[in-house]
């Protein structure tokens, strides 16, 4: 750890690093908590971020900079109390650069938001309250003047260049996988053109694109001790996409009874009564900004992300594991096959979301 302190020491932090240890369990960065040694100064996080993924850093962390300068303006202007608990900090460099390239990796650090917690799992209320906090999100971010966000992953929740990576890698079949395969690839591709109904509807100008967070997990937002929303974290993917990609990425990770990877299909389903709540939640905060499009497509939204996911992960799969942390060599199968179930049910309840979201 003491390689890591020395990067520490090449940002203006406040105090010295007592401690230093991994947390988190996402799937592309790797992130440590950096604890100082006295209590009048803050703690830290520290990230290495997966450039290979993030291959342009310094849009990455202007874009971070520019969503969380407008959050704080946002809550100052509410006349909010504790904002340094509800909007993220990012510490530059004692150069006052908001990253740091060490030749190998890229570094930031950021501020800990003092007394936070994370939830993993899910109920009804918490799933309200994080419909709430989502929607609110979006809502602080809805007046970003145009082209302030870039994509720091290009076409990152674009279906239609999802579907000809997922082609490509069919054609390529790399590792001689395909075979194995087949069932699931076809019950995917039978649906391709249905999921394509975002782009179409965007690109007849019925859809707008608008800033989204695209990764709704419940652990990407820090309550406080009382169990409060207090800020939305990890804001790599935060860039302009389509609503329904926030709602049902949330409906994906959340609303599932079962794991993302889930080795067995009986426990994954979907949840309505999460469902139900986060809805609620989502749309009392949203609700005065969505157009009628966009509200009746949430529940295509839940859909939409699933397909994606499965997608995603089978494409991995099929390219020989290059793009997600795996713990075991048929791990993105498995994910791609929990994910496909979770569609199934998902499209299963479909009309039953449709009338609940109507009727709210
Ligand atoms: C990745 O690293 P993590 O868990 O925050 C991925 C998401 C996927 C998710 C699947 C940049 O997120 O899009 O939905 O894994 N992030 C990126 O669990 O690809
Ligand atoms: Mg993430």
């Amino acid at each position: 750890m003491d390689q890591k302190k020395e990067i520490v020491s090449r940002f203006a932090i406040r105090g010295t690093v007592a401690e230093l240890a991994p947390v988190g369990n996402g799937l592309i960065n790797d992130t440590y908590r950096v604890r100082t040694a006295s209590k009048e100064d803050p703690d830290y996080i520290l990230q290495r971020i997966n450039h290979h993924i993030f291959q342009d850093v310094d849009l990455l962390q202007t874009n971070i900079q520019r969503i969380t300068d407008h959050i704080r303006a946002k809550l100052i202007a509410a006349g909010e109390t504790d904002i340094e608990r509800k909007a993220l900090r990012i510490v530059p460099t004692h150069s006052g650069q908001l990253y740091d390239f060490d030749g190998e990796s890229y570094w930031r650090v950021m501020v800990y938001i003092a007394d936070s917690v994370t939830y993993e799992a899910m109920d009804s209320h918490l799933a309200e309250l994080t419909g709430e906090a989502f929607g609110r999100f979006q809502h602080q971010l809805s007046d970003m003047p145009e082209g302030a966000l870039r994509e720091t992953i290009p076409n990152f929740h674009n279906i239609e260049f999802r579907l000809e990576g997922f082609r490509q890698a069919i054609d390529a079949d790399l590792k001689g996988r395909l075979n194995e395969v087949r069932p699931l690839v076809d019950e995917l591709l039978a649906r391709a053109a249905e999921m394509c109904k975002a782009e179409v509807l965007h690109r007849a100008g019925k859809l707008p694109k608008r800033v989204t967070h695209c990764d709704t997990k419940v652990n990407n937002l820090l309550f406080d001790q009382a169990g409060q929303p207090l800020c939305v974290i990890d804001l790599d993917t935060t860039m302009p996409g389509y609503v329904l990609s926030d709602f049902g990425d949330f409906i994906r990770t959340g609303a599932n009874t079962g794991a993302e990877d889930d080795p067995d299909l009986n426990n994954v389903n979907v949840n309505m009564d999460v469902f139900r709540a986060f809805s609620t939640g989502y749309i009392r905060s949203a609700g005065d900004f969505l157009t009628p499009t966009e509200r009746e497509n949430l529940p295509f939204g839940a859909k939409m992300l699933t397909y994606m996911q499965t997608i995603r992960f089978l494409t991995d799969y099929l390219e020989g594991d290059t793009y997600y942390k795996i713990k075991h060599p048929t791990h993105n199968l498995q994910r791609s096959y929990a994910q496909f179930k979770l569609l199934q049910s998902i499209e299963a309840h479909e009309k039953e979301m449709s009338d609940f979201i109507a009727g709210l």
